[in-house]
């Protein structure tokens, strides 16, 4: 297992390199080019001067995340094929440099959605937030407009702006594409994708929807061990893997995330993980809680357990934190609570690992 931190780049995040590799066994960071939109190339020189940066603080750069997929190959309109070939020409850049994992996430429209990025709790910290009884009274437009609201000013993976300017259009045009046609469009980019992934030694790895349900009626295809199963039987392949997240999925208490990863793990089809913890408030509400099992709904050991049982090799990040101590950053990218929940899995770890080899 490879403990590695997201970092969002120079000027583009208020943790530094120095900081995320002053915490106890960091081996690197999963890193992203955010100044790109979805279907543009990440230029190679721009990906050497990144890991180059990387590297010389004494980390490594092996996951680069949100290589974002353009809204028009979820569509399948005629567009896509432009778009899938600057894919594969970021994939063959990013190997160049060493990347071994590229995670992305096939949500059509909308990426990550919380109702509150900000929800005080009582302990003082504050943390994001989901209750779909919010979301019964908001449209589309009204969810973006908030989301941005409260970025604090920072850029949100998967809110980007130019994207989503073209909410009215997009929403409209899937209004044709079901869960089926969904389907069918990312079978269509797998097959083509997948095969560069292969050649070029890197691992594709899907992100759960977040939260793991359908919104707005939009059609969803990656939030079950089911549909997960039918994506990785799309291109059979080691190079068509998981990004497991534990909070993503977990956010649907229907989703035994530890069995999740046994299933996937045996199948050899995890190519990282985001381990996060939960609590469940209600009905499609809930938290993101710290990383300590009892501060949450999901058994962190049990998490842990299943990774080393089944995908010992993975990457793993500690995911969205809470803000404690006073800190102010990106919503669900402080330090502190990262570093404290790293720490946390790390010693699980070892607890783990001493225990198997007694
Ligand atoms: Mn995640």
């Amino acid at each position: 297992m490879k403990m590695t931190f997201r970092w969002y780049g120079e000027g583009n995040d208020a943790v530094s390199l120095e900081y995320i590799k002053q915490i106890p066994g960091m081996s690197g960071i999963m890193g992203l080019l955010d100044q790109y939109a979805a279907g543009e190339v990440w230029p190679e020189d721009v990906i050497r001067d990144y890991v180059a940066h990387v590297n010389a603080k004494g980390l490594e750069c092996e996951v680069i995340e949100s290589v974002n997929v353009h809204e028009d190959i979820k569509l399948g309109l005629p567009s896509r094929d432009k778009y899938i070939e600057n894919y594969k020409t970021t994939i063959r850049n990013l190997a160049k440099y060493g990347i071994k994992v590229v995670i992305y996430n096939f949500m059509p429209v909308f990426d990550w959605l919380k109702t509150d990025l900000g929800k005080a709790l009582a302990d003082g910290s504050s943390t994001l937030y989901y209750n779909e009884e919010d979301i019964k009274g908001m449209t589309p437009q009204d969810i973006v407009r908030a989301t941005a609201e409260k970025s604090g000013g920072y850029t949100l993976p998967g809110w980007e702006a130019d994207r989503l300017s073209e909410l009215d259009k997009t929403l409209e045009l899937y209004k044709d594409v079901d869960e089926d046609k969904l389907l069918e469009n990312y079978q269509y980019f797998l097959e083509q994708v997948v095969p560069v992934c292969e050649e070029a030694g890197v691992r594709l790895a899907v992100h759960p929807d977040d939260p793991a349900w359908p919104v707005f009626g939009i059609p969803r295809i990656t939030h079950t061990v089911e549909q997960f199963d039918k994506v990785l039987d799309l291109v059979d392949s080691p190079a068509n893997a998981l990004c497991l997240c534990t909070g993503s999925l977990g956010s649907n208490p229907d989703n035994d995330v530890p069995a999740a990863i046994r299933h996937f793990g045996e199948r050899g089809r995890i190519a990282a993980l985001h381990v996060r913890n939960v609590k469940y408030l209600g009905e499609r509400e809930f938290y993101e809680a710290a990383h300590l099992t009892s501060a949450g709904s999901l058994d962190m050991y049990e998490i842990m357990k299943a990774v080393y049982d089944t995908c010992p090799d993975t990457y793993i990040r500690p995911d969205h934190g809470r803000m404690i101590w006073g800190e102010k950053g990106r919503a669900g990218y402080g330090l502190y609570d990262r570093a404290l929940g790293a720490t946390y899995l790390n010693g699980l770890w070892e607890a783990i690992v001493k225990n198997a080899e007694q």
